[in-house]
């Protein structure tokens, strides 16, 4: 079993579509071992995303990711790493696989709904930013 980050992002929450989405998670199988409603404060934003700060959409993700309310998700589920990744699709919903959570539901590239851990290593990072790693028991 593994245990993977989720974020339903501004833009989702904002569309009342935190519900679906969860309701989406839970029937592929994956158990929601935490969840918590938080609005990023802008250091955080820039440490979480701190991957990408030569990038040139950098200041507008923490813009964005700072707008509003967001969930955090920790989810179990056997392969959730990379399984979570292909039920959220691609960074671009109009290259995201039909049937993912983005081509359903998201905009634009940034504003695409879902955050997903790409890694082992990255799960293990990011699901701290949210939730104590001795509560998990992962
Ligand atoms: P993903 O792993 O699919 O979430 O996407 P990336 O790691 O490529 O991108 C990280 C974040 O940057 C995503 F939340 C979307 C955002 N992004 C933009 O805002 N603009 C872009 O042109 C590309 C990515």
């Amino acid at each position: 079993m593994e245990t993977t980050l989720c974020l339903i992002k501004p833009d989702a929450t904002r569309r009342r579509l935190a519900g679906p989405i969860l309701g989406r998670l839970e029937s592929e199988g994956f158990e929601v071992l935490a969840i918590r409603r938080l609005q990023l404060r802008e250091p955080t934003a820039r440490a979480f995303y701190a991957i990408h700060k030569d990038r040139p959409f950098y200041m507008e993700l923490i813009g964005f990711m700072t707008s509003g309310p967001i969930y955090a998700l920790a989810l179990r589920r056997e392969g959730a790493i990379a399984y979570l990744r292909q039920v959220v699709g691609a960074t671009d919903p109009a290259e995201a696989e039909p049937g993912t959570i983005r081509a359903e539901h998201a905009e634009n590239k940034q504003e695409n709904c879902v955050h997903a851990s790409d890694a082992p290593e990255t799960a293990v990072a990011e699901i701290p930013f949210f939730f104590p790693l001795t509560d998990l028991a992962i």
